[in-house]
């Protein structure tokens, strides 16, 4: 089968319009989810609004991405599972891509070419090398100390944004970061770090003002289930269109991105391919971040240690769905304002039939991974407003405790067939500060106590108490008991 390339796309399976041979914007992360969301965004912006946006997409370590995609003109396809069956476009929109981590220099001029108007950032709730204890830039990671020594040879994500900014400041052209990570207030957090960075890096008073003053970093909130890439992804794009595609990207048909309208060089037309320019981003925010990813976490710790393979294997579950219930009732929805005129029950409804879909094939172990850094963005600020109000957030220690009973198992406790698949980045620290504890209860205490989780939470000493005795109830008696149990605790309720 001839591989997929511009002269082999099938008529009409181009999503939206080419773009044009220039590039308007940077890319950092050109992992399934960007591939999937602004790419196609950008697509079908371009087609209802020319304009020369085409996308310099930098991966960040990993050349096997670029090196398909270079051997097929920049396209590939989005496979897209819906109740109707699914379907493929081709996407094309990538007109340079280089790795990160072979070029950094590449990146930095990239960023600091003034005919680039928007860097747009996928690089996960660990790229912002921000501390769990506090929020800010986490000065003890290695790459970040290395990067404030060394700012004009940087490794670490932020070090490059800042070096490239740097370097573009001599010009003064201005430009937006676009954070399209699932963090809380992306864009204050993202100039936050940049900002710290260039401050202990001893930037000078002309970089600062041009950070301060010419680069805006818009908030915005970003939703599409995107698993990764399976052989079976590859099969499907094979009989649908024809051709052979190394990198292409499954994808749910739902998608959504709410940004604040703070572009100071510009944007392509996003809200005519549906994107939604809003004041009221960080109501979107903490809907999604929440309702969605929050519950998303409960779900795949719960399948992981119940053996379920994938979100919609665990969400078919009882006392999953009890459970996911409650969570959302009793400990989300009332940390939340919501947007103007938002109908909680048919988002609701939308979510179970999202994680419901199984020919995604979205694993319980994707979800699972990075819990350290993720769940930081999900779990310690409404679990606070519980604590503050007098209430224990019991489903919330939960989560934690399917986290902590999935990656840094307690002693003789089997976390079942796909615990092994979940990356940590924290797995062997926590393996060091449980190391020796002397019950499922102290080895939980030894987590809470060593950094993993922010100062503020942890002086509460309520949640550490609850999140140990289901670790306990957990390493005891099995997660469906520790759910039910859980849940039992946990008073109001509502429909899915
Ligand atoms: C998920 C998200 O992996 C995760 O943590 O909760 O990637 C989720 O699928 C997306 O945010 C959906 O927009």
């Amino acid at each position: 089968m001839r591989r997929l390339t511009r002269p082999t796309t099938p008529d009409g399976a181009v999503i939206g319009a080419s773009a044009s041979p220039g590039t308007g914007m940077v890319h950092l992360g050109l992992g399934n989810f960007h591939r999937a969301h602004a790419a196609v965004y950008t697509a079908q912006a371009l087609a209802a609004e020319t304009g020369d946006w085409g996308i310099y997409g930098f991966a960040n370590r990993s050349p096997e991405v670029v090196a398909a995609m270079r051997a097929q003109d920049g396209r590939y396809a989005v496979l897209e599972y819906s109740d109707h069956g699914r379907r493929a476009g081709v996407v094309d929109v990538h007109r340079a891509l280089g790795v990160l981590a072979d070029e950094p220099d590449s990146f930095v001029a990239a960023v600091a070419d003034p005919r680039h108007r928007i860097l747009t950032l996928t690089v996960s709730e660990v790229g912002y090398c921000r501390s769990p204890r506090t929020g800010a830039l986490d000065v003890n990671l290695d790459e970040v100390r290395h990067d404030i020594a060394d700012p004009t040879h940087p490794r670490s994500t932020i070090g490059l944004i800042a070096r490239g900014l740097a370097v573009r400041a001599a010009g003064g052209a201005p430009i937006t970061v676009l954070s399209c990570d699932n963090l809380q207030s992306n864009g204050h957090a993202t100039r936050a770090v940049v900002t710290e960075f260039l401050h202990a890096s001893s930037a000078s008073e002309d970089v600062l003002a041009f950070v301060a003053d010419h680069v805006s970093f818009p908030n915005s909130m970003v939703d599409r289930i995107v698993p990764a890439t399976t052989d079976e992804t590859r099969t499907a794009v094979a009989e649908l269109l024809g051709v052979d595609d190394r990198c292409p990207v499954p994808a749910e048909d739902f998608t959504m991105w709410v940004l604040e309208d703070a572009f100071t060089a510009g944007r392509p037309a996003w809200e005519r391919a549906g994107a939604v320019l809003s004041d009221e981003v960080h109501a979107y925010e903490l809907v999604k971040l929440r309702l969605l990813n929050g519950s998303h976490s409960l779900i795949a710790y719960l399948g992981l240690l119940d053996g379920r393979a994938t979100i919609a294997e665990a969400w078919a579950q009882d006392f999953v769905k009890d459970a996911v219930r409650a969570c959302i009732a009793a400990d989300y929805l009332p940390t939340i304002t919501l947007p103007r005129g938002f109908d909680t029950d048919s988002y609701l409804e939308s979510l179970s039939h999202r994680w419901a879909n199984a020919e995604l094939g979205h694993r319980t172990s994707q979800v699972g991974t990075d819990g350290s850094v993720k769940l930081l963005q999900r779990i310690p600020e409404p679990a606070l407003s519980a604590l503050r109000a007098g209430r224990v957030p019991h489903l919330l220690a939960l989560t934690v405790a399917g986290w902590i009973c999935t990656v840094a198992p307690p002693p003789g406790f089997d976390p079942g067939p796909y615990a092994g698949e979940v990356r940590e980045p924290a797995r062997h620290r926590l393996a060091a500060v449980t190391r020796g504890a002397t019950g499922p209860r102290e080895h939980a205490l030894a987590v809470l106590d060593n950094g993993f989780l922010p100062d503020d939470l942890t002086a509460q000493p309520a949640f550490g108490e609850r999140v140990a005795e289901l670790v306990a109830t957990i390493t005891r008696s099995g997660i469906t008991a520790a759910a039910r149990e859980a849940t039992a605790a946990t008073e109001d309720r509502t429909t899915l």
